[in-house]
């Protein structure tokens, strides 16, 4: 299947997944204890976040070495090992490869510091005084894009933290090298890739000013970055395996290219906008509560716009640079358990390929943090400045950071109900969610009527139903902001899923035929077709 319609992959953030050796970092012997654990589950691949050499001033997405095991994490032989387990578990591992950017510690970026012509060509050098950057680009992490190295006269581009000096894809020798990285990790057993910010390689011919904005028009699915990606792939013998992108700010048309196996780009694209929707005016620092009526819209569009073009969707609510996804978008207190299943099975039922971050098959939430010693994220400690330079007080940007810092989603693995929530026998590099003593794997595992045991059995019911593999989708009542609903149907078989996307009771019309229809999967027990659906309730209804 050329798109991995039947897969489930599970996203492992290693730092915080569990710790081995009680130092408080999570490592890859700890990711091998669990290997039981996820084949319970029944995911099918791992992507694992960056573990190579890196000073970790973005948690790893700053890599100095990509070929190497960072022993703050283990060593190759450990990873080895893992791979070797995994794959006894029918696991494959998909490993994160950050090619916009290295790490300033990275050997190339070294020998262009210390003069090498050569290596200075690998990254985005440009001539200039010391008081006027090229361009007036702003960085994802805030401030300048582009940071004086006096030593040498020159600026260079970097769209992430300073550390993070964004790779030169316009020279041939750069996109052999990261094309030799990936034959390096294939030799080794590694089943497939993640590749980070990828449409955001191709910058333009000229650099000029943006007087509209930040710069990202200028090099968001640049020009060549669907040539660069053929190239990769061809030149990487990845063809084949397991691939996705990371989109951002992309779009549909785009989407479709990078997917359309036609192409022979990558097998699938994770895009954002729907993770977009309670940003006020597009921007992420100012809260708002989720737009439901642009979630549906932005579902529909692109589920069944891709579909159209013969593209592929990743599907996900969670990562580790987003908030919980039951925090956001579902209820933490009452409702917690039937939100949290509902917002699994909205996903899980869609046309794409479904992605669990750590923890969401258990509805971890937000960390609850308070204080701005409780974060360690770049981006968070940047926009805690930021935020009071704009004249939010000090009790607003923590309540800011509390909704939308990445460091949500980076608490530690809740393994069960002891110190650390069983992550860590030595102190945790970033503290446990406040809901560690009650929201546990050791908890849910047994418990069949558990946020667990539902993600279970919506990994099973992909792999038992070739309809939510392979069937088309069409997206119902867009209208209505509270339902999202939608039908899954192939030759044989037909799927109508309802999702109460509030916490009230709301009226739902069924369409003519479903009203006898039988139950495939609800979050309530008695869960039967009617006329109203209950507080965030799903409904999946077969005929
Ligand atoms: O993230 C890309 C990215 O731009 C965002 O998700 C970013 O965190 C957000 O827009 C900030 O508001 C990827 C990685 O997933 C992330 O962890 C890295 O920090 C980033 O690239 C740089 O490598």
């Amino acid at each position: 299947m050329e798109h991995f319609q039947d897969k489930v992959v599970y996203q492992i953030y290693p730092k915080s997944f569990f710790d081995s050796n009680g130092d408080g970092l999570g490592d890859l012997p700890g990711v091998t204890a669990k290997l039981d654990y996820l084949r319970d589950l029944g995911v099918d691949y791992l992507w694992l976040t960056p573990f190579f050499p890196s000073p970790q001033r973005d948690n790893g997405y700053d890599v100095a070495d990509y070929r190497a095991v960072d022993p703050r994490f283990g060593t190759m032989q450990d990873l080895e090992t893992l791979i070797r387990e995994a794959d006894r578990r029918g696991i494959g591992l998909m490993l994160d490869m950050v090619f916009n950017h290295t790490s300033t510690e990275h050997a190339w970026f070294r020998r262009a510091l210390a003069g090498e012509k050569k290596y200075q060509d690998y990254y985005l050098f440009r001539e200039g005084g010391p008081d006027k950057p090229p361009t007036n680009w702003v960085s994802k992490f805030g401030g300048p894009a582009w940071q004086y190295v006096p030593a040498l006269g020159k600026w260079y581009l970097h769209l992430f933290d300073v550390t993070q000096a964004d790779l030169n894809w316009e020279n041939p020798a750069v996109r052999a090298e990261l094309a030799e990285i990936l034959r390096f990790w294939k030799g080794k057993g590694i089943k497939g890739f993640r590749f980070d910010v990828v449409n955001l390689i191709s910058k333009p011919a000229a650099f000029v000013d943006d007087d509209r904005g930040d710069g990202r028009r200028f090099y968001t699915d640049g020009r060549n970055v669907h040539r660069y990606l053929q190239e990769l792939v061809a030149a990487g013998g990845i063809g084949g395996m397991i691939t996705v992108g990371e989109m951002s700010s992309t779009t549909l048309e785009n989407c479709i290219g990078y997917t359309d196996p036609a192409n022979h780009e990558l097998t699938m694209t994770f895009s954002f906008h729907h993770l977009k929707v309670d940003y006020k005016n597009g921007d992420k620092w100012a809260l708002m509560p989720p737009d439901r009526s642009q979630l549906k819209a932005l579902f529909a569009r692109w589920q069944e716009g891709m579909q159209a073009g013969n593209g592929w969707n990743a599907l996900f609510w969670c990562n580790h640079d987003q908030p919980r996804a039951v925090s956001r978008f579902g209820d933490e207190g009452r409702y917690w358990k039937e939100s949290a299943k509902m917002l699994g099975a909205a996903i899980h039922l869609m046309r794409g390929t479904p992605y669990i971050y750590q923890g969401e098959e258990l509805g971890m939430t937000n960390a609850h943090f308070t204080a701005i010693s409780q974060y360690r994220d770049v981006e968070s400690l940047n926009y805690y400045r930021i935020l009071q330079q704009q004249g939010e007080t000090e009790a607003q940007a923590l309540e800011t950071l509390a909704r939308r810092s990445r460091d949500n989603g980076r608490t530690p693995m809740q393994w069960d109900a002891g110190p650390n929530a069983g992550f860590t026998t030595g102190t945790p590099w970033i503290g446990v969610a406040d809901t560690g003593k009650t929201i546990h794997a050791a908890a849910e595992v047994g418990d069949p009527d558990s946020v667990y045991s539902f993600y279970k059995r919506l990994i099973a019911l992909r792999k038992e139903r070739r309809v939510i593999q392979s069937g088309r989708i069409a997206f119902l009542f867009p209208d209505n902001p509270d339902l999202l609903a939608y039908r899954r149907w192939d030759a044989q078989d037909e799927l109508l899923v309802l999702c109460n996307l509030t916490g009230h009771t709301v009226p739902v019309a069924l369409p003519g035929g479903w009203q006898n229809a039988g139950v495939l999967l609800g979050n309530y027990p008695d869960a039967a077709p009617g006329k109203t659906l209950r507080p965030y309730e799903v409904l999946a209804l077969e005929r």
